[in-house]
């Protein structure tokens, strides 16, 4: 195994991950900014290194930095944890060629599937149902309006090097598409460096089911059940859960199987997470793939009852997947509620400033992953997240009432956080009842 790895992150992953290294008998490099220096968390690694200042793009984004780093402390993998540098596959590419070992899948594959018309495309030449939309990238207006005039409003139209919901944009006739292609071309050029769009068919009241899966160096590929995100504002994720309440066995062994089907055909390797929108048919559409292990993966690792983390670590040591298809076996109900520090009554303005009393919930079937405590000076430099609260109970309705119990006993002072929203979330009856779709948080904050 390992003997030292770094971890390239910051907040609750870095500790998420540093926590299984330790379990493993390895040692962790932590990276920190100036404004993340005295982040108590960096105490549980072995060698901290301050690579930069507080934004982002000259310390956790900073490729040069890391590798730097990396040289001095002679750590042998890089895990990147989510966000920041997890899914870009040109950092992916300078640690193979300097000789360490990326926590991920391979820099070709980062490249291949980031590109999400290359994923499409993956995806059709696979029989893997996608939305109705266009072939490759829309060239021109007209392109564009013979797509639409072929699929019916209303259209999506989405960067092709997004994802994630950024730069989507949602067109209800011929004005409306010509205007917002323009408009996305230029924003998608802006923040991915990149205006290729494309056109796919919008679903509307769809939910959002995602497969968790993982692929060895030696062409094994399982999947660990799927996870439903569909209580999302503003592609925020705020609940999630497993198993999905609004599948049925067989559309859950299809979606599964269509997921494996994805992740083979790239050779995938290590965690990854395939997406897809369910509409109110039951049919379903892929959308994605995410390279990374994601914020939520909690969740499937309490009703599978398998380190998502250690495995990644594992497989990119080279080890074989230790995990047979039909020895996994889904445990009860697992809900996700992710604590923001926003201000849901005030527009989730963010909520920098120091959290004056900290008492996490626990107890029976209760995870709390989280790097603050009392004390603790929110940066504004990074998002928002911090904390996750995870439930696993036997069944859905055990693990609601579970829920509700530790968000109400969850005590953090001194800045407002979304705890509150998650409570009435989960307390609704349509969320117990299962019957909800993406556009369900904005209506009921549009409610009031
Ligand atoms: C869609 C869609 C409707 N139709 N694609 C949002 C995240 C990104 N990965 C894809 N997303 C969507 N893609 C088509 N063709 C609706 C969404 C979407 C959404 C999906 C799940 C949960 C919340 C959402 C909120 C807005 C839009």
């Amino acid at each position: 195994m390992f003997s030292r790895i770094m971890v390239a992150n910051r907040g609750e992953i870095a500790l998420r991950i540093i926590r299984a290294c330790r379990e493993m008998g390895i040692e962790t490099v932590a990276i920190c900014s100036k404004s993340d220096e005295n982040a108590r968390y960096l105490k549980q690694a072995d060698i901290t290194v301050c690579i930069g200042p507080p934004e982002s793009d000259g310390s956790y984004l900073n490729i040069p930095s890391i590798i730097s780093a990396a040289e001095i402390t002679d750590i042998e993998a890089i895990h990147p944890g989510y966000g920041f540098l997890s899914e870009v596959g040109h950092f992916a590419e300078v640690c193979e060629s300097s000789n360490i070992v990326f926590v991920g899948p391979r820099s070709e594959v980062l490249k291949k599937l980031g590109n999400k018309t290359e994923a499409r495309k993956i995806a059709i030449a696979n029989k893997v149902p996608v939305v109705p939309g266009s072939e490759s990238v829309v060239k021109d207006q007209q392109q564009a309006l013979d797509i639409a005039h072929k699929i019916g409003y209303p259209v999506i139209i989405k960067a092709s090097a997004g994802g994630g919901g950024r730069g989507m944009r949602v067109a209800h006739n011929n004005i409306s598409l010509v205007n917002s292609l323009a408009i996305a071309q230029r924003e998608a050029e802006s923040a991915f460096k990149d205006p290729s769009i494309y056109i796919e068919k919008y679903i509307e009241d769809a939910r959002h089911v995602e497969v968790q899966i993982f692929g060895d160096n030696y062409g094994n590929i399982i999947h660990l059940g799927e996870r439903d995100c569909t209580l999302q504002r503003r592609h925020q994720k705020l609940v999630e859960e497993s198993p999905s309440p609004s599948i049925s066995e067989r559309l859950r062994e299809d979606i599964c199987k269509a997921a494996v089907k994805i992740a083979r055909a790239v050779n995938y390797t290590n965690a990854g997470t395939v997406e897809f929108l369910v509409d109110k048919e039951g049919k379903f559409y892929f959308i994605e793939v995410n390279t990374r292990l994601q914020v939520e993966h909690p969740v499937t690792e309490m009703v599978t009852g398998i380190d998502l983390v250690k495995q990644q670590i594992r497989i990119a040591y080279g080890e074989r997947l230790n995990i047979k298809q039909k020895k996994i076996n889904n445990q009860g109900v697992s809900l996700e509620c992710r604590v923001y520090a926003e201000d849901p009554s005030n527009g989730f303005r963010p909520q920098p400033g120091k959290i004056t009393m900290y008492n996490p919930p626990g107890g029976r079937g209760v995870r709390v992953d989280s790097h603050v405590h009392a004390g603790y000076e929110i940066s504004p430099y990074y998002d928002s997240l911090i904390s996750k609260v995870i439930v696993n109970q036997k069944t859905r309705e055990e693990a609601i009432a579970c829920m509700k119990r530790a968000l109400n006993e969850y005590e953090i002072e001194g800045i407002k956080t979304t705890i509150p929203l998650s409570l009435e979330l989960i307390s609704h009856p349509q969320f117990a009842n299962g019957n909800i779709n993406t556009n369900f948080v904005e209506n009921l904050l549009s409610k009031g």
